[in-house]
């Protein structure tokens, strides 16, 4: 595959060159040929983007997990995604505003049918989507069920670029539903969506090779913080208390070691969480001590956190640390710790 791309830059050039040497009566000047040069590398460039694009798609899947039928999560590959793209929803799309009124054929998978075939949820429980950038957007099973909302793949029989909130786009049928316009505004509409959750998942975090579960962490010491936060969607702005367990407290419980020199990485579900070029590595100073959180609980009624809210365990920090964290990344959906060399 490596080996086309050159090869073809090559030949793009070279018939160029050919082609006006036998039908122009000049040599073709230094500016023709760099000129011919720039769009046989762009052409490239176009050619090794489709790929790479295509190749994203051929790896991205959807996962569900939280109230399924058997309990456990499912895995949905790009393949199976495809044959169950059946849904076809005509649509403006809220997102390109430059053709506001244009009516899209976006076909995708009816979010319907995953839930028939997936949920074991009671109607009222909520979904909600989770994207790669840890964007979440939740909708009511009942309009899930009641509207032909889609998981989109494709636009006018053309692949969702990146661009265009693909490789997977949650779609609306606003146009033939017109109720949905104020209740699942722009906002709603999330891009390259990876994760389905039906209610909420219980508390699994993992740490060290251990599981622990929602008793494990009650039965630690709680500690309650009042602040702003920062998980950005569906959280009211201004102070709200938090209530959650220290995280070195979490550590200690799993029998973790903890050396003066390393680091903790606090995984979320989202890939963008997951990137190990730019993991959420906390000083293991600051661990110690500062109250580094993980919440289960907020406001005054200390409700559990929903999936809605990225929960059912999250990562806050406190406003008084005097340990230099280099980056407050407050995460959502948090699902692993782990300890590793600074
Ligand atoms: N994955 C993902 N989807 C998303 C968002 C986002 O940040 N990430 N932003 C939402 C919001 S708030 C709006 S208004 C629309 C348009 O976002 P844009 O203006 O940033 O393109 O996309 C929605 N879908
Ligand atoms: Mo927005």
């Amino acid at each position: 595959m490596s080996k086309t791309f050159p090869t073809r830059l090559l030949s793009l050039a070279l018939g160029s060159v050919a082609l006006c040497l036998t039908a122009c009566s000049n040599e073709p000047t230094d500016a023709q040929i760099e000129a011919w040069r720039q769009e046989a590398i762009a052409q490239n460039d176009q050619i090794a983007a489709f790929h790479a694009n295509s190749k994203e798609q051929q790896e991205w899947h959807l996962d569900i997990h939280g109230q399924t039928k058997n309990g456990k999560p499912v895995k949905l590959t790009w393949q199976q995604l495809q044959s169950l793209a059946t849904t076809h929803v005509p649509t403006t799309d809220l997102n390109h505003p430059s053709n506001l009124g244009e009516v899209f054929n976006f076909r995708g998978v009816s979010v319907a049918t995953l839930l028939d075939r997936f949920s074991s949820a009671d109607p009222n429980t909520e979904i909600t989507f989770v994207a790669f950038d840890a964007f979440r957007s939740t909708v009511q099973q009942v309009d899930a069920r009641r509207y032909p909302i889609i998981l989109a793949l494709e636009r006018n029989g053309k692949p969702l670029a990146r661009d265009q909130g693909g490789p997977l786009y949650l779609v609306f049928p606003q146009v033939q539903y017109p109720e949905l316009r104020s209740k699942y505004d722009d906002q709603f509409w999330a891009f390259y969506v990876t994760d389905l959750i039906i209610g909420t998942e219980p508390v699994n975090l993992k740490v060290g090779g251990q599981y622990l579960d929602a008793a494990a962490l009650e039965k630690l010491p709680q500690v309650t913080i009042e602040t702003e936060v920062n998980y950005k969607i569906a959280w009211p702005t201004g102070k709200v208390k938090l209530q959650g367990v220290r995280l070195r407290d979490v550590l200690a419980t799993a029998g973790v070691k903890l050396p003066a020199d390393s680091a903790v990485v606090v995984r979320g579900k989202s890939p963008i969480y997951r990137n190990g070029k730019n993991p959420i590595s906390l000083p293991m100073a600051a661990v110690q001590n500062c109250n580094l959180l993980l919440v289960t609980r907020w406001g005054e009624n200390r409700q559990l956190i929903p999936a809605k809210m990225g929960g059912p365990v999250a990562l806050a920090y406190p406003k008084d640390c005097a340990v230099d964290i280099p980056e407050k990344r407050w995460v959502t959906l948090v699902e692993e710790l782990e300890v590793t060399a600074n």
